[in-house]
């Protein structure tokens, strides 16, 4: 019975329960109509959404913790499990065990699973703390090919990227080594987590974008529209939620969800928590996902207030022994209330933005070296997996100064160029040639600069040639 799979739970809820409760020798208690959902997840998915909450692995093992997991929730977010230090703790070392248990725990139960999150400033590996330029941005875009490559089909939604802008007033993005790589970190990580995983929405996280009126929900706001304009493949934003006295809830909340989801992506809520849990303010936002058709679901961030990361501001819909609060009330009522589509659940109209366009290359057509006189030098590293590869190149001046560059590189059949940093590109396939931008193509005779290159496919043996231009 814990174990009732939530498409099926609200329909077959009184058959399911009488069996399954009198076998057990429990009292038969029926107060919900069986057309209105009476768990949480259940609910949701009358109106084409989910409800779903963090989950600790540790937990699993706690039967009260696993018996309102798996009765109300029908998504589930690990809480630490995912994050950079946990599935790549020494470089190129991946480390999915407790990954693995709560994706198990929750797909063999019919709950879907978001992933969070490919790529923080935060509880990143300490060799990945001390690295910078372009090799962290190797190994960042490495990390999120290969957790996405691993977990491929599995998730429902990827925080690609986590909490990238500052708070405060300035609207711009915060200082990090992973920003320090190039202002292009986070659509690269979009370009790298849409080839590892075609099939999973590609969302923006972030705290503190609830208010409409702040700098930083702003500051999102354009990079969503310029990524949609651009083509960059984000599908989604997640709004994490947090709301207290310092962040509270405000009645903009719905113009915030509906304007992001107006830009032609889906909106999440993806960490939800309330100090105090006041049940009306729990009420609000459901009724502001429910209002908006591109919310696709609601998570909180945790199961008990003695779960929360915030367990002293009691902001989560059970307390401590396990047992319902009004919280949980005014939520079940809220997705209960109203009616429920009949249709799958409605789709927005195509975003107002122009569709994507890929912009043509900036680059004029490459002029082929002449044989045997380049006076620069490139070499090529490459990390080669199943299936995707990253390559780092280094170019190298000769006995006189670069004044720019084009680098040259033959790519067997087969292998797909999916994005490149710090050079620009023409061409994917096949014959292949990476430009300088506009901060390394001044190099000093003898010195080298490097840009670097991630594509699906194998790469094989590759051999660079370089040209001044
Ligand atoms: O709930 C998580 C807590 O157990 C961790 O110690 C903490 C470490 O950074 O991260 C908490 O989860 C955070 C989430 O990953 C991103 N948004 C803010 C969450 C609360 O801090």
């Amino acid at each position: 019975m814990r174990n009732t799979r939530w498409r099926a739970a609200s329909r077959a809820a009184v058959a399911l329960a009488g069996a399954g409760a009198l076998a057990a020798g429990m009292t038969l208690v029926l107060t919900a109509p069986a057309a209105a959902g009476t768990t949480l997840g259940a609910s949701a998915a009358e109106k084409g959404r989910y409800f779903g909450t963090a989950v600790a692995g540790f937990k699993l093992s706690d039967s009260t913790y696993t018996t309102i997991l798996n009765r109300e929730f029908n998504m589930v977010t690990a809480e630490n499990e995912m994050k950079i230090d946990a599935t790549e703790p020494q470089q190129n070392r991946f480390s999915y065990g407790s990954a693995e248990q709560i994706v198990n725990h929750a797909r063999s139960r019919g709950m879907q699973v978001r992933g969070h999150t490919l790529a923080w400033h935060a509880q990143q590996p300490s060799w990945m703390q001390g690295m910078s330029g372009s090799a962290l941005r190797q190994a960042i875009l490495n990390h999120v090919t290969q957790v996405a490559t691993h977990f491929r089909g599995q998730i429902y939604s990827w925080d690609v990227v986590n909490e990238a802008f500052a708070d405060g007033n300035s609207g711009g993005r915060r200082d990090s080594n992973l920003q320090r790589t190039g202002n292009d970190w986070i659509e690269a990580a979009f370009r790298a987590a849409r080839a590892a995983d075609p099939g999973a929405k590609l969302c923006y996280n972030d705290y503190n974008i609830d208010n409409w009126t702040w700098a930083k929900t702003q500051g999102v706001y354009n990079m969503v529209r310029d990524f949609k304009s651009r083509g960059v493949p984000i599908d989604c934003v997640g709004f994490q939620s947090h709301f207290n006295s310092d962040s509270p809830y405000v009645s903009n909340y719905r113009t915030t969800l509906s304007s992001f989801a107006a830009l032609g992506v889906d909106v999440q809520i993806t960490e939800l928590d309330i100090e105090g849990a006041p049940a009306n303010t729990y009420r609000s936002v459901v009724e502001d996902c429910l209002a908006v058709a591109r919310c696709n679901g609601i998570t909180v961030w945790g199961i008990r207030d003695s779960d929360s990361w915030r367990s002293y501001q009691s902001p989560l819909l059970f307390n401590n022994s396990g047992q319902k609060k009004p919280a949980y009330d005014a939520v079940l009522a809220a997705l209960n209330s109203g009616a429920n589509p009949t249709t799958p659940p409605p789709t927005t109209p195509p975003p107002t933005t122009p569709p994507p366009t890929t912009p043509p290359p900036t680059t004029p057509p490459p002029t082929t070296p002449p044989p045997g006189q380049g006076d620069c030098s490139a070499s090529v590293t490459v990390n080669q997996w199943n299936g995707g590869f990253v390559a780092n190149v280094r170019v190298t001046a000769g006995s006189s100064a670069l004044n720019g560059w084009t680098v040259t590189i033959d790519l067997p059949s087969g292998a797909t160029v999916t994005n490149a940093w710090s050079a620009e590109r023409s061409g994917n396939s096949g014959t292949t040639n990476f430009r300088n931008v506009s901060y390394n193509g001044q190099v000093g005779a003898g010195q080298s600069t490097e840009f670097g290159f991630q594509g699906t496919g194998t790469a094989g043996t590759l051999s660079p040639t370089c040209a001044a231009a």
